[in-house]
């Protein structure tokens, strides 16, 4: 997250995201700055009533002061004015002409919002263009153009609800390059990942190059920042895979199993996974709107559909029946183990449910042994599994991994099943050590795990 702290070592580079009203200016700064609080977003025209500021830095080091202004509205009527003007003043510079029409703003009263624009644009050193690609192309355009360009600024368009609107884009992109504006941008809440912001500074570098050794020192910077957070993301999600397949809850004596014991274990998954879905949005500062905008099944920072729902399995195609567990055992998610020796789901489905005795006898040895002594309730595999895959998929839909198609709908229906191919076996290291549940360990085993899985979460293969 960029810091606020103030520094006067070096000026930063004035930056202006111009545009019309609902093109997405104040969201592409929300989106750069990563701070929710930038600004006000509305669908009603207009939000932006005066020019705003905020600076994004590299480490202390202030690189980009950005400046949010109000949406264009008349540009016509304004190209009309400032041609008039023209007749009337000196103007060495298309600048001057502009300054001359700012000095003068009193008598310009309906262009008021724009006047902000124009004084704004000539204090930038570029100017970042919003479109919204689906807005017809009308000539509005072409003046506006017109007029921006008398700043003598770089002007980088950006095209933005670019979801799903690749013709459009394509045209836009055409009609920009008719106006000069060959170097554009693309940008899309729904599908902004690291590589577009880096790719957005790398515009700014090529414009801008006298500033270029500032741009990349914040695309370096960035890219550690980026780096962390994966990791961080990634750990955290290690850390809830240990809590839960580490989870042993001691079965009192000859009662067996209970309901309530069930209730509880459940109720501790539950709220595992839901800590560390706060966790994840948290680290990537991602808002109620993200994650709206993402089409996360997510309602108030909870999964809309419970972890032990049965509809989780199918969803994340995992097979019911290749494990044993069926039915209502499915949901519960529930496995037995005895002196550390898992007996499998589909002992406990024989013995608490009174179903499949097939499966029971082939395990009476054991069945006998879990009566006799000491025995834990465990977080079934299926359970673990599951966790391991929507966490994995949230994940890479919080940083927006792999998602170079920009359709909404693809996002929703992609559906990540595979499992590592070490998968049980790392889940079975994991089980034979409780006392990891609560605390990481220094312990080789334990990091080697923890790096195995860290690198499963962020790696992009085995993804859909
Ligand atoms: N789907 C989608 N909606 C966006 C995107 N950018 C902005 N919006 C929405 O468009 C509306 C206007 O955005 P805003 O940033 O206020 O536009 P501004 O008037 O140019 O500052 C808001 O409701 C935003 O949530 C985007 O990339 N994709
Ligand atoms: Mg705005």
């Amino acid at each position: 997250m960029p810091d606020i702290r103030h520094d006067t070592r070096y000026p930063a580079i004035n930056v202006a995201v111009v545009g019309h009203t609902n093109a997405g200016k104040t969201s592409l700064i929300r989106t750069l700055l990563r701070d929710d609080c930038f600004g006000k977003i509305d669908e009603s025209a207009g939000t932006t009533r005066y020019v705003e500021k905020s600076t994004i830095f590299a480490g202390d080091e202030a690189i980009i002061d950005l400046f949010d202004t109000p949406g264009f509205e008349d540009s016509s009527a304004l190209l009309q004015a400032l041609e008039e003007m023209s007749a009337t003043v000196e103007a060495r510079l298309p600048a001057d002409l502009l300054r001359a029409f700012i000095s003068q703003a009193d008598h310009f009263p309906d262009f008021e919002q724009e006047i902000k624009v124009l004084r704004q644009s000539i204090n930038s050193d570029a100017l970042l263009y919003m479109i919204d690609v689906r807005e017809p192309l009308l000539g509005k355009y072409r003046d506006e153009v017109e007029i921006l360009s008398k700043a003598g600024k770089p002007i980088l368009p950006v095209f933005n609800f670019i979801a799903g609107n690749s013709e459009a884009l394509t045209r836009w992109r055409e009609q920009m390059a008719q106006f000069n504006l060959h170097a554009a941008l693309e940008f899309d809440t729904v599908a902004f990942d690291f590589e577009a912001e880096k790719r957005l500074y790398q515009k700014l570098q090529s414009q801008l190059e006298p500033r270029y050794d500032a741009l990349q020192s914040l695309i370096d910077y960035r890219q550690e920042v980026w780096i962390n957070l994966n990791r961080a993301a990634a750990r955290r999600i290690f850390q809830l895979l240990t809590e839960v397949a580490c989870y042993r809850r001691e079965v009192a004596g000859r009662s067996g199993i209970t309901d309530a014991d069930v209730a509880s274990m459940q109720d501790f998954v539950r709220n595992a996974e839901q800590l560390a879905l706060r966790d994840l949005l948290t680290i990537f500062a991602f808002t109620q709107t993200d994650v709206e905008l993402q089409q996360l099944a997510v309602r108030d920072g909870r999964w809309v559909l419970d972890i032990f729902s049965p509809r989780m399995l199918h969803d994340f195609g995992l097979n019911a029946g290749a494990t044993a567990l069926k039915g209502a055992a499915a949901g519960a998610g529930i496995d037995l183990m005895v002196g550390g020796l898992s007996l499998g789901a589909a002992t406990l489905l024989g013995a608490t449910l009174g179903a499949g005795w097939a499966t029971v006898r082939r395990y009476q040895q054991e069945l006998k042994a879990a009566w006799r002594g000491h025995k834990w309730l465990c977080v079934g595999d299926n359970t673990v599994s599951l966790l391991y895959l929507r966490q994995r998929k949230l994940l890479h839909t919080l940083t927006q991994r792999g998602h170079a198609a920009r359709n909404k709908l693809q996002i929703t229906n992609e559906v990540v099943h595979a499992l590592p191919q070490r998968w049980d076996k790392v889940i079975k290291a994991l089980r034979q050590n409780p006392e990891w549940q609560h605390s990481s360990s220094t312990d080789a085993e334990y990091q080697k795990l923890q790096s195995q899985i860290m690198a499963w979460l962020l790696s992009d293969k085995s993804d859909g």
